[in-house]
């Protein structure tokens, strides 16, 4: 019979507290529940690092990595087409931006010169990605917008884009296929460098690089269409003359993911 009194004693006092208790003090309350909810969600997502059995299963996009609640940028196991398709592959999320950016990374993102090659295209300069060309498309088909970042300096060599690439000095490769009517930064439709969109072109030219003379120019910009992504290569010339350079420095692929 003691216990029970206790037990009712107990109940009485805890309905008494709560019922005197003033909405100030609940919202109190509530606020330490939520902090300490907040608080085993991340002590709950330490531990499956720790056990690391989730880090192993491949999430179709940064985005879902993010949303398990790895919000660290590094490399994640990613299968964009899920069961069907590709194999899964580790990619590089940054998780610091909204979406997250999927950036997959090539063997010459240094800036690198060229110089001693004069024909039309003599230089080859090739690009290999960290994935398949296969991967990489399907994660393009996963991702929203993508783009890759060239960034070309020229002093005396010419790039002279066309469209039938008749007299075309240096062109770019994607897919597989010479693009010879357009540069990185330029309009596929317009033709020309980015300076060229906005009729900005140095001496009304297509290209700045297109002046041709002993002055350091430059003609970069993104491609950003994903038919012609990633870049695999250019091919460069007029760079014969000794004094004759150019200096390429092409940037990783980059998708919202
Ligand atoms: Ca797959
Ligand atoms: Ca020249």
């Amino acid at each position: 019979m003691a216990g029970i009194s206790v037990v009712m004693v107990i109940g009485v006092a805890t309905l008494t507290l709560l019922h005197g208790c003033d909405d100030a003090t609940a919202v109190s309350v509530q606020d330490d529940v939520k902090t300490l909810k907040d608080k085993v969600s991340a002590l709950e997502f330490q531990v499956r690092q720790l056990l690391g059995g989730n880090l192993l299963q491949a999430r179709r996009s940064c985005s879902d990595w993010f949303r398990d609640g790895f919000v660290t940028s590094g490399n994640y196991l990613i299968d964009p087409d899920g069961l069907r398709g590709v194999s899964d592959f580790l990619v590089w999320c940054d998780m610091a931006l909204v979406p997250p950016i999927a950036v997959i990374h090539h063997n010459k993102e240094n800036k690198t010169l060229v110089t001693g090659f004069e024909g039309n295209g003599a230089y080859s300069h090739d690009v290999s990605y960290a994935s398949s060309s296969q991967r990489i498309r399907a994660l393009m088909a996963r991702s929203g917008p993508c783009h890759q970042q060239l960034k070309y300096q020229c002093y005396g060599s010419v790039i002279r884009p066309s469209v039938n690439g008749s007299g075309t000095l240096s062109y770019w490769i994607a897919n597989g296929q010479k693009v010879t009517s357009y540069w990185p930064g330029g309009n596929a439709l317009l033709g020309g460098c980015a300076c060229y969109q906005t009729k900005s072109c140095a001496g009304g030219k297509k290209c700045n690089c297109d002046m041709n003379d002993a002055v350091w120019r430059e003609d970069s910009g993104p491609v950003t269409d994903k038919d012609v992504l990633p870049i695999t290569g250019f091919r460069i010339g007029d760079t014969g003359d000794a004094s004759e350079k150019v200096y390429i420095t092409l940037g990783p692929l980059m998708c919202e993911n």
